[in-house]
């Protein structure tokens, strides 16, 4: 694959890098990849400029949402036209499956399609029944300019879950994507183009958190940040939002437990619990990377798992027949790997796995074997910490009560399956679990119109459905009185 050079995007134009690049290494075998510029405050605030004016002074609030509407599906249609180009780029750079990476294609598309639904049914409440003479209008108005900083585990799709809701509430904005996975967004800059988008409506801004992303949230002219990352940096968002007392809305890390109880269809329990923990190579923030297993079953659960997640193919994301794709940086392996580690030490077994995959050309990639860390409980570090890799905690309980108490022993509340024939079971145990989502005898699931995001640590505000577009929207009252005035001072 040639190695690209990417840009950045304001007033309606591609623009070069000033400074120097970063470069991302491809993850698969040590090669250099892209060549992403090294973004300044200056280039920042060049695309906030452009966002600030194209909002205050540009069409695109004013439009009806109908012809918001317009634009954003053309957008899905580019996209769809587009996928062969974009899907192997995301499949290297992120590390993910050529097929996942084309679902992100297809799934991204259908987001866009949602929004411009909600673009055009975007209206407010009247009140009538205030008394004589006396009317109220809420209206919901974008919230202005929105920062989107995206993480590297979705480029495109966690883009997706934001910008076509802000823009069809009329907002403007400035993405920034990862440093590690910037590609599709800076070739997103061209659909934009040729969508005909106005200009400034939509700017991208490229380089690390700590400058550009930073600059994004302390600048005045900034109204709402929409984060998705980790925690730590999500604390760090919430700290430098304060400057202009920033809404922000964070979808943050995740310990989600996959509870499988003995009356389950176990066969569909082991392929949703290896989906759970394995989808995108278990870097995803509501990876099932806790299994809560009934005691009775446990055993006999593990063993089947683990002879299916041995037998899963991990290598260039790119090859056919491929299941896992590398971690996606050196660094980020060396750190699954630590956690695999003190795990051990603290009395936890290996069921499968556990090691770096270094057989042949995995060698010169950042290749985990999948693997399932047994026999940890709440004290074991590894049952509370966000591994963000293929690694799965077995963890046995014996009722109800306790898989509920367990469950909801960690900081971190995005999202928790449950696995049962029993209707009273899954509906209690979904009433119980502090999470933002609950899924009943499925996992990872989803579609544009159910909003998803965390309680606790895992972040506050929702993407995707309605609650998702609200987020880019402040409510605004109008207050009307009609007729003779009833003087307060006589
Ligand atoms: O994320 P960061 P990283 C978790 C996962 C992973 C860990 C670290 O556990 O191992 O986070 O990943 C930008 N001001 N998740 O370091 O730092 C950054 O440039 C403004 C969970 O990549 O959170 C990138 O665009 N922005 C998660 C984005 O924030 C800043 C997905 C995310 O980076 C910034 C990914 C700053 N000070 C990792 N510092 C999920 N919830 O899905 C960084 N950024």
């Amino acid at each position: 694959m040639a190695i690209s050079t990417l840009t950045h995007m304001w007033n309606g134009k591609l623009q070069s890098g000033t400074k120097s690049n970063i470069e991302r290494i491809d993850p698969s075998n040590g090669e250099l990849l892209t060549l992403v510029p090294d973004g300044t405050t200056d280039d920042a605030d060049k695309a906030i400029d452009s966002a600030r004016r194209a909002f205050d002074d540009g069409p695109w609030r004013h439009l009806s949402g109908i012809e918001r509407a317009k634009y954003i599906n053309l957008l899905a249609d580019l996209l769809d036209r587009n996928i062969d180009k974009f899907a192997p780029i995301e499949a290297k750079e992120t590390g993910k499956t050529l097929s996942l990476a084309r679902n992100d294609v297809v799934n991204s598309a259908n987001l866009f399609r949602y929004a411009a639904s909600l673009a055009m049914t975007m209206h407010g409440d009247v009140h009538t029944n205030l008394g004589k003479g006396f009317t109220g209008l809420i209206t919901r108005v974008p919230v202005g300019v929105a920062a989107l900083i995206t993480p590297w585990n979705f480029p495109l799709l966690l883009m997706a879950q934001k910008l076509p809701f802000a823009i069809g509430a009329g907002c403007t904005v400035v993405l920034k994507p990862s440093e590690y996975t910037s590609s599709t967004s800076s070739m997103f800059a061209e659909l934009v183009n040729e969508a005909k988008i106005p200009d400034g409506v939509i700017n991208i801004v490229l380089g690390y958190g700590h400058t550009v992303g930073q600059h994004l949230i302390e600048h005045p002219d900034v109204d709402f940040v929409s984060f998705t990352g980790s925690t730590r940096t999500g604390r760090a968002v919430i700290e430098a939002s304060k400057l202009t007392l920033k809404r922000t809305s964070m979808e943050l890390g995740g310990k989600s437990a996959n509870i499988v109880f003995s009356d389950a269809v176990i066969d569909d329990a082991i392929d949703g619990v290896l989906f759970g923990i394995l989808f995108n190579n278990g870097e995803c923030c509501v990876s099932g990377s806790r299994l809560l297993v009934e005691e009775s079953i446990a055993d006999s659960f593990v063993d089947k798992l683990s002879e299916r997640m041995s037998k899963m193919k991990v290598g260039d994301p790119l090859n056919a027949g491929v299941d896992i794709g590398p971690m996606i940086h050196p660094g980020h392996l060396d750190s699954v790997i630590e956690h695999i580690e003190k795990a051990v030490k603290q009395g936890a077994t290996i069921a499968t796995g556990g090691a770096r995959l270094v057989t042949g050309e995995l060698n010169k990639g950042c290749f985990m074997a999948p693997t399932i860390v047994d026999h940890v409980t709440s004290k074991h570090k590894i049952f509370h910490d966000e591994v963000f890799g293929p690694v799965l905690t077995v963890t046995r309980f014996k009722d109800t009560t306790e898989a509920i108490q367990i469950a909801n022993s960690v900081k971190y509340g995005l999202a928790a399956s449950v696995w049962s024939k029993s209707l009273d079971t899954t509906l209690d145990m979904a009433s119980e679990l502090r999470a933002g989502t609950v899924w009943i005898n499925t996992t990872i699931d989803g579609s544009p119109q159910l909003p998803g995001g965390g309680v606790k640590e895992s972040g506050f505000g929702r993407e995707m459905g309605q609650a998702g577009f609200d987020e880019f929207t402040e409510v605004k009252t109008i207050q009307i009185r009609t007729g003779a005035r009833n003087h307060f001072f006589k």
